[in-house]
């Protein structure tokens, strides 16, 4: 009888799994813990060049853009070592409505708080290459950490399943307000500034890559489950993370050893945007 009880009480407790026992299940698929272990190897490897590339850099504002952009890789390596060791990953069980109700998906709930980090340098850099003000920089970082972490509120929601897509579509209003920075503000900027043509190249790769982030998230384990297979999920936000992060810095600093004088020393303020007539001296 008693053990009976104890067998029912077990059949009803969560699924809890232990941090060790993530970490069992993460060494068990192969490709999923490749998908984390090749994102390590790149950005290692990546920090390593730009550190090298960056080396002779002279100006205050290029500095910025340099170490915003070292930045990129460093979150990364620190978001993939907390992946693959099973700390940042949960099973959640989904909730009713969910077409994997009842089941227990694994949830790389790390990722969403580390973009928290890793986009905000992505738009940093980005916005002091147009030369833009700062006000357009604060709008874009500010509403790129409430898109990340309205996300990480979808990963994480699994009281409702309406409220994990009321989440979701939060998120994707934030996602708005950066991409018309990114495509309509900050390009006049660049144009005001002589930074227009690599501008232009960054701004094309990273709005294509971006919206791919929200294309995953929603086919993925985590929204409609068209791709259930978590490998595959993870391994499309790896490359889109190979794209949008190491390539894109790369072509950034590569412009920007070569084309430093472009870029002219700090001078904004709240109100003025790049181009803006420097406050006479009297
Ligand atoms: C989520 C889901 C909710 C809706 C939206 C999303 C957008 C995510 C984006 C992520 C970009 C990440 C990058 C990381 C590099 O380190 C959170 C997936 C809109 C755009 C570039």
């Amino acid at each position: 009888m008693a053990a009976d009880a104890a067998a029912v009480a077990q059949l009803w407790q969560p699924l809890e799994l232990t941090q060790p026992e993530v970490y069992e299940q993460v060494q068990d698929d192969f490709l999923l813990n490749l998908s984390f272990w090749a994102n390590i190897a790149l950005a290692g490897i990546s920090i390593l060049v730009f550190l090298y590339m960056g080396r002779n850099l002279e100006n205050s504002k290029s500095k910025l853009i340099f170490v915003a952009t070292l930045m990129v890789p460093l979150v990364s390596i620190s978001s993939y070592t907390g992946l693959a060791s099973g700390l940042t990953i949960s099973f959640l069980e989904m909730p009713p409505g969910h077409a994997l109700a009842g089941e227990e998906v694994l949830t790389m709930w790390g990722r969403y708080l580390t973009w928290a980090l890793s986009t905000p340098m992505i738009l940093l850099a980005l916005g002091l290459l147009a030369g833009t003000n700062l006000t357009k920089l604060f709008t874009a970082i500010t509403a790129d950490i409430a898109m990340c972490v309205t996300g990480l509120a979808a990963a994480l929601t699994v009281s409702s399943h309406g409220l994990r897509w009321f989440w979701y579509f939060l998120s994707c209003t934030f996602f708005l307000v950066v991409l018309y920075i990114l495509l309509v503000e900050w390009p006049k900027d660049a144009e005001a500034a002589g930074t227009a043509e690599i501008f232009n190249l960054l701004k094309i790769l990273t709005v294509v890559m971006w919206l791919g982030y929200p294309i995953v998230w929603g086919l993925g384990a985590e929204g409609l489950a068209v791709l259930e297979a978590v490998w595959i999920t993870s391994w499309a936000y790896s490359v889109l993370d190979i794209v949008a992060k190491y390539i894109f810095a790369f072509l950034l600093l590569n412009w920007l050893v070569s084309n430093e004088s472009i870029i002219s020393e700090f001078g904004w303020s709240a109100d003025t945007g790049a181009g803006a007539a420097t406050p006479a001296d009297d």
